[in-house]
Formats: C-alpha cells, structure tokens, sequence
C-alpha cells in the first residue's frame, strides 16, 4: 500500500511517490552529531539555509538532544532556543520547517512561528496534550518510538519481539493522535533508530523496515551519524558519511519515505540514485516539493 502524501498549508509533500530528505538543525549545546556548533541563532539560521540549498524537502529544528544519557531541558530554555531560529528560516525559506520537541507549548509557539510539522520523539506520551496542538494547526506529525526515556533508555533495553513491538506501539501511538483530532494523512511512523534499541534491535528494525510500511503512513528513518553505524565501522560521529549513505539506500529500498539526516547534499544524491535503480532507471514524475529532486539527466547520454 502506498503512503500517503503529507499536506503542509496549500502545499503537498509527496511521500507518497519518493522519499523526502529532512535536514537536522541542532539548536543545542550538547548534540553528540555536531557539538553544539549552532548554538548561535545566526550559524543555526546559516545552517539550515546551506541544508535547504543542498535540497532538503524539510528542515528539523530542535533544542532538546535526545542523545542517550541527556538530561531534561526546561520549557523556557528551548523556547529560547528554537524560537528565533524556526522563525528566521521560516521567513526565509520555502523549505517547510519541523519542530523536533516532546512539548505542546514548543510546539505551539513553533506553530504560531511559521513551523508546519510537528515531530514528537516520544509519540505525544510526554506532554499529551502535543497531540491536540498538533491536530488545532492540522500539522502533519512525526510519531517515533522509544523504549524509556533518553536519559535512561539505553541502560538495559529489552524486547521480545522487537519489530511486532514497534508495530504495535506506533499503531496504538497513530490511534491516540486521531483520537485528539489528527488527521490520518497527516501522520508519520518512525521506528526510533537507537532509541532504547541494542544494536540487534536496530539491525531487526531495519530489515524488517517494509513491515512498518503496513501501517499506512509514511515512514520516517533516522540513522544519521548514529552510534550503531560507529560501531560497525570504529569510527567517529564526524566519519559516518559512508556508513550513513549505506542505510539510507537501504530504508529507501525497503518503503522509507522520509529520512532525516545531517548531511543532506549527499543524502539527496543517495536517495535519487536509490530511486533511479529501484525504477530501473526509468525517469520518474515527482511530486510539486523539494530542491533539485526528480530532475533526470539528460537522456541519450552515450555510455
Ligand atoms: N533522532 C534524533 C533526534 N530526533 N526524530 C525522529 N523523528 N527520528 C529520529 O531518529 C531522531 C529524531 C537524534 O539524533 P540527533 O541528535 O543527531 O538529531
């Protein structure tokens, strides 16, 4: 079954034909991928417009790291965080732009800022009432599972059935946001690469990934720059390109319609080239959004 596409104000996303690339934007001092190195409202600003440049179909911002071990951050030093630079790149982009946050009073002000997605790592179980927000902005939602907390989660994570488990959660999770009012083709399913998962849990996940695609939305993978990509190559966060273009070939192959990511220009050039092989190299029609997505090359070229 094909997912559905995500409408964004008068606009559509189209994930139900391609997978859409969304930038990660860490207006944080602590997130393990970049350091902190946007703290600084302007360089997040920057950031996020070299990543829209690159052809980012969305762009995440968030001011809360959720790397395992981080510790809570209060309601008023994310809005600090994020406010400023949802509303710069709002006004200056068409690229939509995401609010990455467990809270409904950040996503609330982040609406009222100019985001349009609301992405929830905890599936709206932190802060309830997330759901409703989202629903009164008829904001597409992002649903991910995690076992625990981030401050806790990867201290002995257990599953019986790991990918029956997700299933079942983010059925239940997608259930109780169309309970408070969310559209159904407005939501997304996200599996929770490393969140509360061994390294066996994700590897299930991922190559039970078409799995999730049952449940009807579109699916939402982040792998970027993660720990388990670290550890099968010994490598640092700053040396996973290679490691993070393998999984996204591999989420695109397997139904991923959206994945997030920090390097965007050759996760762009990754997923196209994925797609082109999954359509036999037939040109593709793509849908209205994105930077330079679907464009064919010249045809006849002489090989
Ligand atoms: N991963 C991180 C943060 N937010 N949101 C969703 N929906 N899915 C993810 O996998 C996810 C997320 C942690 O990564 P980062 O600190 O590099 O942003």
């Amino acid at each position: 079954m094909a997912p559905h596409d995500l409408r964004v104000g008068d606009r559509l996303l189209p994930t139900s034909s391609r997978c859409l690339v969304m930038g990660i934007v860490n207006v944080t001092p602590d997130s393990f991928a970049d350091g902190g190195r946007h703290l600084d409202h302007r360089a997040a600003v920057a950031h996020g417009l070299r990543l829209a440049a690159e052809g980012a179909d969305l762009l995440d911002v968030g001011g809360e790291s959720t790397r395992p071990g981080a510790s809570y951050v209060e309601e008023a030093v994310e809005l600090e965080r994020v406010l400023p630079v949802v509303e710069t790149l709002a006004a200056a982009t068409e690229v939509p732009v995401s609010i990455d946050t467990r809270k409904a009073a950040v996503a609330r002000a982040a609406l009222a800022a100019g985001a349009a997605v609301v992405n929830d790592v905890s599936a709206g179980r932190d802060d309830p009432e997330l759901l409703g927000v989202a629903a009164a902005a008829k904001a597409p939602l992002v649903l991910m599972h995690m076992q625990g907390t981030p401050a806790t989660m990867q201290d002995d994570p257990r599953y019986g059935d790991v990918l029956a488990e997700v299933e079942a959660f983010l059925r239940a999770r997608c259930a109780a946001a169309e309970a408070a009012g969310v559209a159904p083709d407005a939501l997304v399913v996200d599996p929770g690469i490393g969140f509360g998962k061994r390294d066996e849990h994700n590897y299930a996940l991922l190559a039970g990934l078409a799995r999730l695609t049952r449940l009807g939305h579109p699916v939402l993978v982040g792998t970027s720059r993660k720990g388990f990509i670290g550890r099968a190559l010994g490598l640092p966060t700053e040396q996973r390109l290679e490691g993070t273009a393998a999984t996204v070939v591999w989420a695109v192959e397997r139904g991923a319609r959206i994945v997030r990511v920090h390097d965007v220009g050759p996760m762009v050039r990754t997923v196209r080239m994925t797609e082109a092989l999954m359509a036999g190299g037939r040109p593709r029609r793509t849908g209205p959004a994105g930077g330079s997505p679907g464009r064919s090359a010249p045809e006849g070229v002489p090989w």
